[in-house]
């Protein structure tokens, strides 16, 4: 057994990090750590809960309070803040940092930030990668933090057991989700920023909109709760509601969500892998397509052979 190994099984928080640090650079040993942990994560009983919505919603805030509920309860928690909009760590990532920075010295606190690297503007392979770690690690809660652009969010909802899509009474949200097709992905509406003005119009908008959709007596209403987050109000109502879902989920419902994630993982896999594929050789390949000797399906199988 490696001394990482060792190390991250005797739940030394920096080995988990080192661990991150491999999986996130695609270094061969994270391959090998991930692998070796694969019982430790199937035998994990930790709640993922993905954290989406639109930027400026709140996310983190909401984040930062439930951490502090967590706590208070002796869960260890994790949080993944997933930047999906760039291959870079930027400003509000940074932020993010900060923001949690109150739990800095708590060891039962685990904060990471990743860029996703994702293909076409989703989550990437390493982050669920990471994500797998987490779960191996030990932790009761792990907090998935993803602005809610693109495919991220859908992808999020892929991933977490529990979606939670934040919602504030400015900015036109509401509108936003219906178009998009947002509204399926959630299992607990939040609508933060109760403080301002239009919070419960924007409730009665989300309920109106449930009440559309089909639905029989098996359907999950996802709740639809009002919080303060910088007043850190409303929060443990969004820790009971995560245990409501999981009641409602069940032993098959969880499955179900397991194998949609197992769909995610292995797709994200097999997309990188075919990419690594593919940079070998591609200039003659793409002068082969270019010039017309081949078309690019079989350019493609050409790579998948290889
Ligand atoms: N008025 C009000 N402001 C809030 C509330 N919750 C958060 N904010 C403020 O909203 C701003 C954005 O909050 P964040 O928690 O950074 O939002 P976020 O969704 O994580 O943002 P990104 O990660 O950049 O997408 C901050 O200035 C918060 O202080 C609230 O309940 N009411
Ligand atoms: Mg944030």
């Amino acid at each position: 057994m490696s001394s990482l190994l060792t190390a991250f099984l005797a739940g030394d928080v920096r080995a988990l990090a080192r661990a991150i640090t491999l999986v996130e650079s695609g270094d061969a040993r994270g391959e090998v750590l991930l692998s070796s942990l694969r019982a430790e994560r199937q035998n994990s009983s930790c709640l993922v809960i993905g954290m989406t919505g639109a930027p400026g919603a709140g996310k983190s805030t909401l984040t930062d309070a439930l951490i502090t509920s967590c706590r208070s309860l002796g869960a260890r928690v994790a949080v993944l803040c997933v930047d999906p909009s760039s291959p870079f760590s930027g400003g509000a990532i940074l932020g993010d940092r900060i923001r949690m920075g109150k739990h800095y010295q708590d060891s039962g606190v685990f904060v990471r930030s990743m860029a996703s690297r994702g293909a076409l503007g989703g989550l990437a392979k390493t982050t669920v990668s990471v994500l797998s770690l987490l779960e191996a690690f030990g932790f009761a809660y792990v907090f998935l933090e993803t602005v809610g652009v693109g495919q991220s969010e859908v992808d999020i909802a892929s991933v977490a057991d529990h979606t939670v899509l934040v919602l504030t009474p400015a900015g036109g949200d509401a509108v936003q989700a219906f178009k998009a097709g947002i509204m399926e992905i959630a299992d607990i509406f939040v609508v933060n920023k109760a403080d301002l003005p239009g919070a419960d119009r924007l409730m009665r908008e989300i309920r109106a909109a449930q009440e559309l959709g089909a639905h029989d007596e098996h359907t999950w209403f996802a709740p639809i709760l009002q919080t303060i987050g910088s007043q850190a109000q409303g929060i443990p109502e969004i820790l009971e509601a995560i245990g409501q879902h999981r009641a409602h989920l069940g032993s098959s419902g969880l499955q179900t969500r397991r194998l949609e994630r197992a769909r995610f993982e292995l797709n994200a896999a097999i997309q990188e892998e075919a990419r690594e594929r593919a940079k070998h050789g591609q200039q003659n390949l793409l002068a082969r397509i270019s010039q017309g000797q081949i078309t690019a399906r079989e350019a493609a199988l050409e790579v998948l052979q290889t």
